[in-house]
């Protein structure tokens, strides 16, 4: 996008010479931009702060600090975005002009500098600070889409809720904050009960939506800030709730089945009589040392599992 070659330009204009400056403003005028002077290094860095204007021309030689000093000051203050500086000095020997595109100058006219020049050498400024503007825009939106993708690769499409790579990022700084506050970490492994025979009869994409439901369901009993339901995989969830023991561990598992029950969701094998029950396999530890995420999850397993074994419908620990 060029368009914006002939826009109005707001111009810092930074001379000592009352009379430079004079001369200056009324040919920047006559282009037709606004400008804001300054006369001297330090109120030009005071005005570019509080004026953001789209160019800068600068004088180089000036009482107290010069204008390579306040080129180096406004890119410091600005390292995101890049707004042009053209020195215009009387100092008109090459290292002269060498000197001031080292100190950030993008430019460097010898004064005094006819209109024209002055003029064309704004285009070229306006259309390069279009593409650096551009840069940023994207940038902005490369980040932006960056941070989307993040979320999205951490989160189960079905259910919405953490997937198991969410998981495991959570499990890690978990435990070990378990480890350093002395604090116990419960995990609860938790599966639907006979679900093959539930896509069997009622259909996967039911199935699907039952797996929703009890999502749902899990991540509304996740009343503290750092609980976490998951989906483990299939028809099995995590929950994490960290702080809390073995006491604390049981009732919840209590109010949950309770919650499942009054979800009341039908099974389909059975005619609709029977309703949708989850198992649980719960491990809870104050994590020393020799704590893993795979020692804690696979008590879990071996809890569900026995919770299987005793009929289903139960949690065990
Ligand atoms: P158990 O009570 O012992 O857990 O029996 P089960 O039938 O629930 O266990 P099994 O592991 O035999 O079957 C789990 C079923 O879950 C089989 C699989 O097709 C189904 N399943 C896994 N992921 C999904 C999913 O995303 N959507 C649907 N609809 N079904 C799924
Ligand atoms: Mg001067
Ligand atoms: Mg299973
Ligand atoms: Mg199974
Ligand atoms: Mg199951």
């Amino acid at each position: 996008m060029l368009t914006s070659e002939s826009s109005v330009l707001k111009i810092l204009l930074v001379d000592d010479s009352a009379s430079h400056r004079m001369v200056l403003a009324a040919e920047l005028d006559a282009m037709g931009h606004d400008t804001v002077e300054a006369d001297c290094a330090e109120d030009a860095l005071r005005l570019y702060k509080l004026e953001r204007p789209d160019i800068v021309l600068m004088d180089v030689e000036m009482p107290g600090h010069n204008g390579h000093w306040a080129a180096h000051q406004i890119r410091l203050s600005d390292p995101e975005a890049w707004t042009p500086i053209i020195f215009l000095s009387g100092l008109a020997r090459d290292d002269d002009l060498a000197a001031g595109i080292d100190a950030g100058g993008d430019d460097y006219l010898f004064k005094p500098v006819s209109p024209v020049v002055l003029q064309a050498k704004l285009r070229a400024m306006q259309r390069l600070r279009a593409l650096s503007q551009q840069l940023l825009t994207l940038t902005d939106q490369l980040r932006a889409s960056n941070a989307d993708l993040q979320e999205l690769s951490l989160r189960d499409p079905l259910t919405g809720l953490t997937n198991r790579r969410g998981l495991d990022i959570r499990l890690d700084e978990e435990l070990r904050a378990a480890r350093r506050e002395k604090l116990p970490l419960t995990v609860l492994l938790l599966d639907v009960d006979n679900f093959k025979l539930y896509n069997d009869t009622a259909g996967h994409l039911q199935g699907d939506d039952c797996l929703r439901r009890i999502g749902q369901l899990l991540a509304g009993t996740c009343r503290r800030p750092r609980d976490l339901a998951a989906r483990f995989g299939g028809e099995e969830f995590v929950i994490l709730l960290p702080g809390t023991s073995h006491s604390g561990a049981m009732l919840f598992a209590k109010a949950l089945r309770r919650t499942v029950h009054q979800l009341a969701l039908p099974h389909p094998a059975h005619g609709g009589e029977r309703c949708v029950t989850i198992s649980g396999g719960i491990s809870t530890a104050v994590p020393d040392g020799n704590s893993t995420i795979e020692s804690l999850l696979s008590r879990a397993d071996a809890a569900l599992y026995t919770a299987k074994s005793l009929g289903r419908d139960r949690f065990f620990c």
